[in-house]
Parts: structure tokens; C-alpha cells; sequence
């Protein structure tokens, strides 16, 4: 995939999640024979992507036992620190990235958290302390308003949530629902109407790949698919 397939909305932005991501452009075309024997993972979208031609991803690449991970990271007292840093936060993962390599399957900020599916090298399943290395790279000299030099050292260590809520992505339904849930966020959380108006997402760079349509998320019924998940 060319590079100026993902600037689309935000060049700024798009470069961020082109760079923390490795792109996942391959799409398998199944023909009809094949669809019939393997499960169509999209169909229960709301908008086929299209009618004509049906589209999976290729899990093999993307999932990987043991080494997938869903998280919720945030902020400490729900401070609205990651959109108004954002740059501050695209520095902390590129950061985190080159010393402990991973790969992002999706992510989204929010003003006080952020969701993401990562997946490690197989033989390291180490988040902890990539976590620790971009949370820290993040918060330090950070200024975010406090009125005195005493407030912000305390605010040093109070940038985050010590806690963050892991799960370990354990089949390809499991990825799918987290990808999902993950782009849907922002509407969830009532930012937007429909996840492309988020630039804060990899929502964007999955529809240039062919993952969603546009206007995913627009419809209730696309929606369904989270009534059992609370994870923020
Ligand atoms: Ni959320």
C-alpha cells in the first residue's frame, strides 16, 4: 500500500499511525467455492464491504497465540491529558516502539483513555514494560496546568492509572470484536456520530485497507456485537 493512500484526513495524524503500525494490506479474495468453507468473519457487519467480492484478513498474520493483547490504558483522575498532548503522545510510542518492538493492530485515544490491540514478537510477551517506557516518556516534563512546581512533581507520577485492564486476545472472533470495539469508541463514548469522524483512531487507515467501509458504525445494529463488553 502507498503511503499517501493512508494521508486522508490528518496528514500529522496519519503519519503517526502509518509509522506505529506495519501495514496489514493484504486481503484475501475468496472466490464463492472458497466462502462456502470458510467462515465469512465480516458478514455480521452492518455495510458488506462489498457485494460483489468478500473480503477476510488473513488471520495468520495478524493473530498470534499468545502474543495478542487488548488494553485499556488511563489517565489518572480522568484527566483530559491525550488529545490536547497528542503529539506528546505519538513521541512516547515511537519511543516505546524502538526500544521493545511490537505492532499495533488498532488503537484509539480518547481525551482520558486510550484502547489498542497489540501484538508482540513470539517470543516476548513483555507489555509491562512497554507500557512503563511509553507511560513514562509521555509524562515526563509534561505540563499540563498545575499551578506550581510542587503540584506538577506530585502530577509527575499521577499522569496515569498505575492499573490498566489487559486481555489476551485468544481467537480471531475475540480480535475482531476488539478491532471493533475499538473504532466504535468514540461514538460509544458520544465524541462523534460515526467512527470516521474520529481522526484520533486507526479507523481510517482500516478502511484504506479495506477492513470497514466508510460509513461503518453509522447503523445500531453494528453495534450489537458490544452488549457484553464493558471495558471502558
Ligand atoms: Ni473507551
Amino acid at each position: 500500500m502507498g503511503f499517501d493512500a493512508l494521508i486522508l484526513t490528518d496528514q500529522a495524524l496519519e503519519a503517526f499511525f502509518a509509522l506505529l503500525c506495519q501495514c496489514h494490506s493484504t486481503l484475501v479474495h475468496l472466490t464463492d467455492e472458497l466462502s462456502l468453507k470458510a467462515p465469512v468473519r465480516w458478514a455480521k457487519r452492518s455495510v458488506p464491504i462489498s457485494s460483489s467480492a468478500i473480503y477476510f484478513m488473513d488471520y495468520r498474520r495478524y493473530y498470534h497465540p499468545g502474543g495478542t493483547y487488548f488494553f485499556t490504558v488511563v489517565t489518572q483522575n480522568r484527566q483530559p491529558l491525550l488529545i490536547r498532548n497528542i503529539d506528546r503522545l505519538r513521541a512516547a510510542f515511537r519511543h516505546g516502539m524502538q526500544r521493545h518492538p511490537f505492532v499495533i493492530d488498532g488503537i484509539v485515544v480518547l481525551p482520558d483513555h486510550l484502547h489498542t490491540l497489540w501484538r508482540l514478537p513470539e517470543d516476548d510477551d513483555n507489555f509491562s514494560i512497554r507500557w512503563m517506557v511509553i507511560k513514562r516518556k509521555f509524562s515526563a516534563g509534561l505540563k499540563d496546568g498545575c499551578v506550581n512546581d510542587s503540584k506538577r512533581r506530585k502530577r509527575e507520577k499521577g499522569i496515569w492509572q498505575r492499573r490498566f485492564w489487559e486481555h489476551w486476545i485468544r481467537d480471531q472472533q475475540d480480535w475482531e470484536r476488539h478491532l471493533d470495539y475499538i473504532h466504535y469508541n468514540p461514538v460509544k463514548h458520544g465524541y462523534c456520530e460515526q467512527p470516521a469522524d474520529w481522526p484520533y483512531s486507526s479507523f481510517h487507515r482500516a478502511v484504506t485497507q479495506g477492513f470497514y467501509q466508510a460509513d461503518w458504525g453509522t447503523h445500531m445494529e453494528a453495534i450489537a456485537a458490544f452488549d457484553d463488553m464493558e471495558l471502558e
